[in-house]
């Protein structure tokens, strides 16, 4: 029941009890929330008031509406922290979650002027492009485009890049990743994004361009990557 004699709107009332039903896992990802007229039935309330409710965790995207048929709990976000220079594999794994890539591409090219200003690389020298969709329990999360210089990491193959490159990188070739610098800014995904994440053309996507360095300020990878916007959201913690 929803109480009346207090300073809480009756909308922000319905919203912490679906919350809570979705905390408690009554209400699972990928389930049909009641219809607004179920809500509205039960809580004596307009219906009005409980689009209200249901708008707002749609915007915060906690539930999701599908045409023609119902609003749906959504996946919970993954929070991933902005501090410590961490992989997708390392991330994925602290989280009990499987990963996994699949590889888009893997080609050895001429760096492209930008990338090779990133890299600091003489004209004529060459790079891996390698595109990968980074998967988490199965699902794609992001698409990354990484681009490494060849002299660097000579042996690297395809099936290296199908598990972890910091890995191969710190624990078979021994060299350390110090720090990165990190750009995000959001986008609306094309086509080609959306079909490979699994969302509809124009969903929100975050747009992450990641610049790595190992000791002695050697840049080592440019990574432009686009993730879902619907299951990321990034924390960072600010002193004063
Ligand atoms: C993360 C990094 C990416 C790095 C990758 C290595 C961001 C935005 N990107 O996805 O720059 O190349 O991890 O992952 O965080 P791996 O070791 O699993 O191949």
């Amino acid at each position: 029941m929803l109480k009346k004699n207090v300073p809480l709107p009756l909308y922000y009332q319905i919203e912490e009890y679906l919350k809570q039903k979705i905390e408690e896992k009554e209400f699972e990802a990928g389930r049909m929330i009641p219809s607004e007229r179920e809500l509205s039935e039960r809580f004596e309330v307009s219906r009005m008031t409980v689009r209200q409710a249901v708008t707002n965790l749609v915007n915060a995207g906690v539930l999701y509406r599908e045409k023609g048929k119902g609003t749906y709990v959504a996946e919970k976000k993954i929070e991933q922290p902005l501090k410590g220079l961490t992989s997708f594999t390392e991330d994925m794994k602290k989280r009990g979650m499987t990963s996994s890539s699949r590889l888009l591409a893997f080609d050895v090219v001429e760096a492209p002027r930008e990338i090779r200003e990133k890299l600091n690389l003489e004209e004529g020298e060459k790079v891996y492009g390698i595109q990968r969709i980074r998967m988490a329990d199965e699902k794609p999360m992001a698409i990354e485009n990484t681009f490494m210089p060849k002299e660097l990491l000579p042996d690297l193959t395809e099936e290296i890049v199908q598990g972890s490159i910091y890995n191969y990188v710190e624990h078979e070739l021994g060299m350390a990743i110090s720090q990165a610098r990190q750009i995000i800014e959001a986008r609306a995904a094309d086509e080609e994004e959306a079909n490979y994440l699994n969302i509809l053309p124009d969903s929100p996507v975050l747009h992450i361009e990641r610049k790595s360095f190992l000791a002695h300020n050697v840049p080592f990878e440019v990574v432009t990557s686009t993730y879902r916007a619907d299951r990321y959201k990034f924390i960072t913690d600010i002193d004063r």
